[in-house]
């Protein structure tokens, strides 16, 4: 393939796989593509989800709550293989018509809710326990500002940046340009408003900082798409400093680690199912 060869065809149809990373799993069409029902653990929260940005922003929120004593977001994290398709089994449909990770299962009320969508997760989730979404309207609209800012601004980061910079066949000059302008404008508006707030929403950690972490907060710490010297991460000081702060959390850290596939060893849990699991992590545990 050739970026500069290509005449569109007046009526566009998908005939092959076009050779990118994931392209095997990519269709143009929606629904399950096999029978498969989902596992159910024993507690009143199940997750089914992978470690990507998307499904740490979940983990992340599951661990906070956790270490605050709520026992009711004692959660069953199941590993879903996205390179394997697991988003396309019936039973996952089921749970979300859009076969992404992160999905969640709440069965603690008498007819079990299903949320998808990392935002809405955070979003119901801190509606659940009354905590990381402020009260305050003011704290509160910035929170969600900051909430639906990440959701609209990561798939320039992921789908557009990443995608054409790691995973793309051909290295498209074009796109790579007008996808890194974008993300370090994006990076340039977080170190802006960092420069004079501790946390995205102000001086509360809240749901926007959990959300906004594994993806901005990822890329300056440099775990997304090798690109860390290629964006000159190290110039938003601010974002470094925030991120820097988050990952000391000990919840942080836990979050990232659950469904993980990616990184050390000694850091991927790759299905969690109780708080112990943490302390017993070893390889023997980890699910092939
Ligand atoms: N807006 C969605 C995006 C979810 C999403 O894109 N998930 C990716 C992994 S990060 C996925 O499941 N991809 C599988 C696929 O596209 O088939 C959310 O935030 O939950």
């Amino acid at each position: 393939m050739n970026s500069t060869d290509y005449t569109p065809p007046k009526i566009w149809t998908w005939d092959k796989p076009n050779g990118g990373n994931f392209a095997g799993i990519n269709r143009p069409t929606a629904g399950s593509r096999v029978q498969q029902d989902m596992p159910v653990g024993r507690h009143p929260l199940q997750l089914y989800s992978m470690g990507t940005p998307n499904g740490v922003k979940v983990t992340i929120m599951l661990e906070e709550l956790l270490s605050l004593g709520h026992a009711g977001a004692e959660y069953d994290a199941w590993l879903i293989k996205i390179s394997d398709g697991g988003q396309f089994g019936s039973g996952f449909v089921d749970l979300n018509p859009n076969s992404k990770i992160p999905v969640l299962m709440d069965r603690s009320v008498s007819h079990p809710i299903r949320v998808f969508e990392s935002g809405s997760i955070l979003m119901y989730l801190a509606e659940k326990f009354n905590v990381f979404l402020p009260k305050d309207l003011h704290a509160r609209t910035e929170t969600l500002n900051w909430l639906f800012w990440q959701m609209s601004s990561a798939p320039y980061l992921g789908g557009g940046f990443g995608h054409f910079y790691a995973y793309a066949p051909v290295k498209i000059e074009y796109a790579i340009d007008r996808f890194a302008m974008e993300v370090k404008r994006q990076l340039d508006v977080l170190d802006q408003h960092l420069a004079k707030n501790e946390y995205l929403a102000g001086n509360e950690y809240t749901i926007a900082d959990m959300a906004v972490f594994p993806w901005y907060g990822g890329l300056v710490k440099g775990w997304l798409y090798s690109a860390a010297e290629f964006l000159s991460v190290h110039e938003y000081q601010h974002v470094n400093r925030w991120a820097d702060t988050l990952y000391a959390r000990p919840a942080v850290k836990r979050g990232r680690m659950v469904n993980q596939l990616r990184g050390e060893l000694s850091e991927q849990l790759h299905e969690r199912h109780e708080a112990s699991d943490f302390d017993t992590q070893t390889q023997d545990k980890l699910v092939k």
